[in-house]
């Protein structure tokens, strides 16, 4: 997307949309005041307002003069603003008719609506926040977990900012003393000097790798958890999917296929995206549709976080499920031992202790909200023992840019530690001058339009 910077006053909705108490519409540039003035009455009370200070007003069609709601203003005075610029805040009622009439009204005054993060643009064109500061905004709002909001919130707060700082300069004294170094060699002292830098440069991809291995794993749960109900047929697999989503409402995604293959639905556990899998029956079967879904389970299985395992209590562990279990991760499986409203069979208890899976007995259709509490707080406990496992902590990278950067950092941290032997010198001083046009780019200190472009591209409008 190309961009181009002009100054035009814009204007947009910074708040959600739909029907609600109050909206925010947030106005920016040269022309704000003026403009704004106009739409407002009493006029004079917006014009002598102080900076900062809230007054209630009727916002008017600047043209009829006719009353369109009212509302409450906010001047902001340049360089005191969000963006730098003078800026309006009017606050109205949440409501879409009202919102439109007010922009239709801005605009025929000579606003532009704002493009995507237009406004955090201006901000850091300004010098109101750094780059990292920008990204970490956009990704406070973003955040669908805790775990993605505390890494916001660190690179928010200049943390994150801080610690690559100090990388930086650890790097840059290496460079100035190998620079000296090549030019002005001393026999005596390279030898110890070069362990000295690789004990240094050790350290900081030993660093870089964690926080590397850090980001894969806010990835998983990011991109969610993959949860199969898996079990032979007419386990209940079906009955305890429906039961699952129906107690959890907030769905986001819905993938359907025939009754045979799988049927996914992404919703919230506790506080984890997970997409919970119905899948085909774990049969031997002839039937090629039902092969190719029970290949499908197997894939599944393969690649999920957590395995629920559905198993009828009026039947003995038979041939198809022993076969599972052989294949099946047990350290990541729970039972659901369904129908213990029919006759019970012990054994199946006996066996799931001594292989320790966690298991629940239910009923999986009784309409019953203690039963389905039962289940969604046995599945919700062992999710979030699955992410805690996983151990998930804040770290420096919170988005693919800066994911792409460490990786490239890594890999000349690499190039370092594995040619050690041959043209140390030359070597070191070559990788870490990228290295340091590396950390850079991360912070912000060498920056295109392309960059820039792709980074505020990211965000919502209003933003
Ligand atoms: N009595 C009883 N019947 C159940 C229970 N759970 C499922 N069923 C029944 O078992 C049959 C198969 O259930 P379904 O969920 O389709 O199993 P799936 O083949 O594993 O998906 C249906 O007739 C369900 O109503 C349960 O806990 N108790
Ligand atoms: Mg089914």
């Amino acid at each position: 997307m190309s961009f181009k910077e002009d100054n035009k006053t814009i204007a947009a909705l910074a708040t959600g949309k739909g029907k609600s108490a109050l909206a925010v519409i947030r106005i920016s540039g040269i022309d704000a005041f003026k403009i704004v003035a106009k739409c407002l009455n009493p006029e004079k009370r917006f014009n002598n307002a102080r900076p900062k200070s809230i007054h209630l007003y009727y916002l008017i069609n600047s043209k009829t003069k006719k009353n369109i709601d009212e509302i409450t203003a906010i001047k902001y005075v340049s360089p005191k603003s969000y963006t730098g610029e003078n800026m309006v805040e009017i606050i109205c009622h949440g409501n879409e008719l009202i919102i439109d009439e007010i922009f239709s009204i801005l605009f025929n005054n000579g606003i532009r609506f704002a493009k995507k993060g237009e406004f955090t643009r201006r901000a850091y064109l300004n010098g109101k926040i750094d780059l990292l500061k920008a990204e970490s905004i956009n990704q406070i709002i973003e955040s669908s977990n805790k775990i993605q909001y505390k890494n916001a919130m660190e690179m928010f707060s200049g943390n994150n900012k801080h610690i690559l700082l100090k990388w930086k300069k650890e790097i840059l004294d290496i460079l100035i003393e190998i620079d000296a170094e090549i030019e002005f060699p001393e026999e005596d002292d390279i030898i110890h000097k070069k362990k000295e830098y690789l004990k240094k440069i050790e350290y900081l991809s030993k660093i870089i790798r964690e926080e590397i291995v850090k980001r894969e794993k806010i990835k998983i749960i990011e991109s969610g958890l993959i949860v199969p109900i898996i079990g032979i047929a007419n386990a209940g697999k079906s009955s305890l999917f429906n039961l699952i989503i129906g107690f959890n409402r907030v769905i986001v995604h819905h993938e359907a296929g025939t009754t045979r293959d799988a049927i996914s639905e992404e919703i919230l556990i506790g506080d984890e995206k997970t997409k919970i899998i119905d899948t085909a029956g774990l049969n031997d079967s002839k039937n090629i549709v039902e092969i190719l879904g029970i290949e499908k389970s197997w894939q599944y299985i393969k690649n999920s976080h957590l395995i629920i395992w559905v198993t009828p209590s009026d039947q003995e562990i038979n041939k198809t499920e022993e076969k599972m279990l052989k294949e099946i991760d047990s350290q990541r499986t729970i039972a659901i031992i369904s129908k213990n409203d029919l006759n019970t069979d012990k054994k199946k208890k006996n066996i799931l202790e001594k292989i320790k899976i966690p298991y629940i007995e239910t009923c999986l259709i009784k309409d019953d909200s203690k039963e389905k509490n039962k289940i969604i707080n046995f599945l919700s406990q062992h999710i979030k023992k699955i992410t805690d496992v996983n151990n998930a902590e804040p770290g420096i990278i919170c988005n693919k840019r800066h994911e792409e950067i460490f990786i490239r950092i890594n890999k000349k941290m690499n190039a370092i530690l594995e040619r050690a032997e041959t043209n140390f010198e030359e070597i070191l001083s070559y990788e870490l001058k990228g290295i340091l046009a590396d950390l850079e780019e991360f912070i912000g200190e060498t920056i295109n339009d392309e960059i820039l472009n792709s980074i505020f591209s990211e965000f919502c409008i209003g933003k």
